[in-house]
């Protein structure tokens, strides 16, 4: 009795994930086959996950997790969703359709996810629909099948052992169904109904048919090694006006620094796509619109026919902290957006360009700087290769100066002049400044935190940012002595990062080493403490070592 009890239970539960399995995994394929993966339950959901996030939750999980964020979402989720539907399939045992009930709601906070999607039709809630259908027709069987095959065996041992076999069945259910009713045969009725084993077997096959859906959704349709496999074919025109050469000298020969060029694979990476988007170079377009006197839409090929220019430019995330790794430098191939957007005529009341990606993100960029000269881009190359996918590809918006959230749009699909009074952008919804030039930064890469050195000579050294002013100077103080000048790098260009060094004559304790940037206007760089929100930190970067 016991031992049944719990098994009874045990497959109930094993019967709610397999339904709630079956509900996403036909949801994947029916998204997979209207062409909408975004349109999953599972991503919709999480992806809606992610708007919603609070600002102090994205910084705890940035924080915590670093850009392992989204693996951890969706890890979280996954548990979430085990657990419920888990007890889905136990409610359902005890009353019938209670467990259905359950599994409904799960799917109407999908259906709503999916529809309020910032590129969603109501078509979105299609995918999650087709996966309830699916996930209640599961659930009721094998819970009724569960609940027959107890009530056999429940009768057979009531009339050895007399009592509680309803209480794991539900009695009610088992009077309707005339299972096991006093008057019919036990044998008879054995022939008829399912045993444990068949439920096990049924439960285990849904369960496979979840897992399959689920596969055949991630592969049918544009997958991830499409687009992959169009970015490895793809072959990008050699500039018109490359990358002026890097000066000798930008990068400092200190073991343990940060290159001066970041290896694409080593590039930080930011943004809210769970999924990453799939746009390939043929279905591609970008359209220009708004207060313009004439929309313009361009394909790949229209780009890949443009005199490009190469730019080496440094972006910067707004969530870096003081001493933060949100930050890299690479030559970038594209296409000025001042004379992009100077074909749509733009109006001269418009002041703000609206860029909008493929999945629905949006940035905000104040329109005097893209057009005050400096290399704001359209690109579609990153250190002499195609964007990654990760990184926007085939096109994103480079803006130097600028913070990612404002400017540097990835898989941008859209261009939109409008008004700084008329129209809000993704971050800034969420209460982040809507203009957000980069604050000059510093940092030391060398020594690291709480390393151990030897008393003499040694290089303290690092990198200084502040794009588009450039930096004029870095100084850096040991503990609460003088500052001192580091000697800087060659400046490869004001929109990058500069790399610096100091010679240390280390005596034996603890110290602390400060350093602090002066920009090219002579603005030297705030030690007033702040954190990220709403506009980007600010403080003087410190690491504290032991010399011994
Ligand atoms: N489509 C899209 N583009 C985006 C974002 C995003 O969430 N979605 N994040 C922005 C932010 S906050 C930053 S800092 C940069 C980071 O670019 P990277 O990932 O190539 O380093 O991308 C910007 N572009
Ligand atoms: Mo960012």
């Amino acid at each position: 009795m016991t031992t049944h009890r719990w098994g009874t239970r045990g497959l109930a539960a094993l019967a709610g994930i397999a339904a709630g399995g079956l509900t996403l995994g036909v949801g994947e394929l029916v998204a997979a086959l209207v062409a909408e993966p975004a349109a999953a339950p599972f991503l919709a959901v999480g992806n809606t996950f992610v708007d919603l996030t609070p600002e102090w939750l994205k910084s705890f999980a940035i924080r915590t997790f670093g850009e392992n964020d989204k693996q951890v979402l969706l890890a979280g989720m996954a548990g979430v969703l085990l657990v419920v539907s888990a007890a889905g399939g136990l409610i359902e045992l005890r009353r019938r359709w209670a467990g259905v009930a359950v599994l409904l709601a799960l799917g109407a906070v999908a259906v709503v996810a999916a529809v309020g999607r910032p590129t969603a039709t109501a078509g979105w809630a299609v995918p999650t629909l087709a996966g309830l259908v699916a996930g209640v027709v599961a659930l009721t069987v094998l819970v009724g099948r569960l609940r027959a095959a107890v009530a056999v065996s429940g009768v057979a041992e009531k009339n050895g052992a007399g009592g509680d076999a309803g209480a794991e069945a539900g009695a009610p259910e088992r009077n309707r169904a005339g299972i096991g009713a006093e008057g019919e045969g036990v044998g008879a009725a054995e022939a008829r109904r399912p045993s444990r084993r068949d439920v096990v077997v049924l439960t285990a096959a849904v369960a496979g048919l979840a897992v399959l859906t689920a596969i055949g959704g991630r592969r049918f349709g544009q997958t991830l090694a499409d687009v992959r496999a169009a970015r490895d074919a793809l072959r990008l025109p050699a500039p018109s006006d490359p990358a002026p050469a890097v000066p000798a000298g930008t990068e400092l020969d200190v073991a343990g620094m940060t290159p001066f060029t970041t290896p694409n694979p080593d590039f930080y990476r930011v943004d809210t796509a769970l999924d990453l988007p799939r746009v390939t170079p043929e279905e591609w377009r970008l359209r220009i619109h708004g207060m313009v006197g004439q929309e313009v839409e361009l394909d790949f090929d229209d780009v890949l026919g443009l005199d490009l220019v190469e730019r080496m430019i440094t972006l910067t995330c707004v969530s870096n902290e003081v001493g933060g790794e949100l930050a890299g430098n690479a030559v970038w191939l594209g296409y000025p957006l001042a004379g992009l957007l100077a074909r749509a005529n733009p109006s001269a009341d418009a002041d703000l360009l609206l860029s909008t990606s493929v999945d629905g993100f949006t940035a905000g960029t104040p329109l005097d700087v893209v057009t005050d000269g400096r290399d704001a881009l359209l690109a579609i190359g990153m250190n002499g290769e195609p964007l990654p996918v990760a990184h926007g590809f085939p096109a994103r918006l480079v803006v130097p100066g600028l913070y990612g959230y404002v400017s540097a749009t990835k898989w941008v699909t859209d261009l939109e002049l409008t008004r700084f009074d008329r129209a809000t952008a993704y971050w800034t919804d969420r209460g982040w400044a809507a203009k957000a030039p980069i604050k000059t930064a510093s940092r030391i890469d060398v020594p690291g935190s709480f390393a151990e050195l030897p008393a003499g000579r040694t290089v303290v050294a690092g990198v200084a940012w502040a794009q588009h002013r450039g930096v004029a100077g870095v100084e850096v103080q040991v503990d609460d002595g003088d500052w001192r000048p580091a000697r800087l790098a060659a400046e490869a260009s004001a929109d990058t990062w500069r790399q610096w060094s100091w010679d240390w004559d280390a005596e034996p304790g603890n110290h602390t080493l400060r350093v602090r940037a002066t920009d090219g206007a002579g603005d030297r760089q705030t030690d007033e403490q702040a954190p990220p929100f709403p506009d980007g930190s600010s403080g003087w970067h410190s690491v504290v070592v032991r010399v011994t």
